[in-house]
């Protein structure tokens, strides 16, 4: 049983509860690895949610586990790190954070390794690692700009600018934002959509949003494998004859 986060799964909906509610969920060595375990468990089925709960999303990596730490563990924590978000965002199925609260740190980078955020009004996204004397370790600084553009990642990274839940929305650091006791459920509505889509082509356009830097052969090789599950032929025959498609995910 792992200590610091829950997995639940109802139909086809995984989520992934971070539960380190003593230290605001703040992503120490243990949960980290929990987490990797549990993001691979669960690439089996339809979506998944990534949650901290009500109240905090995550604080950052644990500052007090890291403060004497040599230059070696520093690159070992960035190493899990970006294992960890990587293995998120390289999922064949899709994943929504849905943010309560502070998303800070290896927190915010975390949320945006997933391909949707939803967050809750006084949810709060920044990266502050400069003003602890360090940068942002898991691939936050690239994901950021790709997100917001290169001009608000400086003073976020830069200045430690926060932003609100509405200003997160704004600047498209997030899909949604809406009242913070509704965010599971407009994280659970989402997942309702994405589940009625065929599941074969939601992981392919996913791997070739992720591949969209690289050359356009990988998109090429992408597109003719969706002609091989049995949904491409259902998705257009529906349209041609003018009814709802039935998939069958396979
Ligand atoms: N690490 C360890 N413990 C933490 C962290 C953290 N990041 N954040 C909060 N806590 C602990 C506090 O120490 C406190 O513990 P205790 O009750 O034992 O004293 C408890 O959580 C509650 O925190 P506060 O009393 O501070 O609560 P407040 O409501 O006053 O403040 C804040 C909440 C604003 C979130 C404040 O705790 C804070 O600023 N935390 C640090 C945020 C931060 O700077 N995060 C960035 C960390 S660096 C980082 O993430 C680098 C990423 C590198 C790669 C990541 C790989 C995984």
């Amino acid at each position: 049983m792992p200590n610091f986060i829950n997995v639940s799964v109802s139909n086809g909906v995984a989520t992934v509860a971070l539960n380190r509610p003593a230290a605001m969920n703040a992503l120490c060595r243990e949960l980290n690895l929990e987490l990797l375990e549990a993001i691979r468990a669960v690439s089996t089925e339809r979506v998944l949610i990534l949650t901290g709960g009500p109240k905090v999303f995550a604080a950052g990596a644990d500052v007090a586990a890291m403060r004497d730490a040599t230059p070696l563990e520093a690159y070992q924590t960035s190493e899990i790190g970006h294992l960890v978000h990587d293995t998120l965002e390289s999922l064949p199925i899709p994943t929504i954070a849905a943010v309560n609260g502070f998303a800070l740190g290896g927190g915010c980078e975390l949320a945006m390794a997933c391909d949707f955020r939803i967050a809750g009004e006084s949810a709060s996204f920044a990266l502050p690692e400069v003003g602890l004397g360090v940068i942002p370790g898991a691939g936050g600084a690239k994901r950021l700009i790709q997100l917001v553009g290169l001009s608000l990642a400086r003073e976020m990274i830069l200045l430690g600018r926060r932003l609100s839940g509405p200003e997160a929305f704004q600047a498209g650091l997030c899909n949604k934002c809406v009242a913070d006791s509704d965010v599971i459920g407009e994280a659970s509505d989402m997942a309702q959509k994405l589940c009625k889509r065929p599941a074969v082509a939601l992981g392919l356009a996913k791997r070739a949003i992720n591949a969209s830097d690289d050359s356009p052969e990988i998109e090429k090789l992408l597109f003719s494998l969706a002609f091989a599950s049995p949904d491409q032929k259902e998705g257009m025959s529906a349209l041609l004859e003018k009814r709802k498609p039935v998939f069958k995910h396979e």
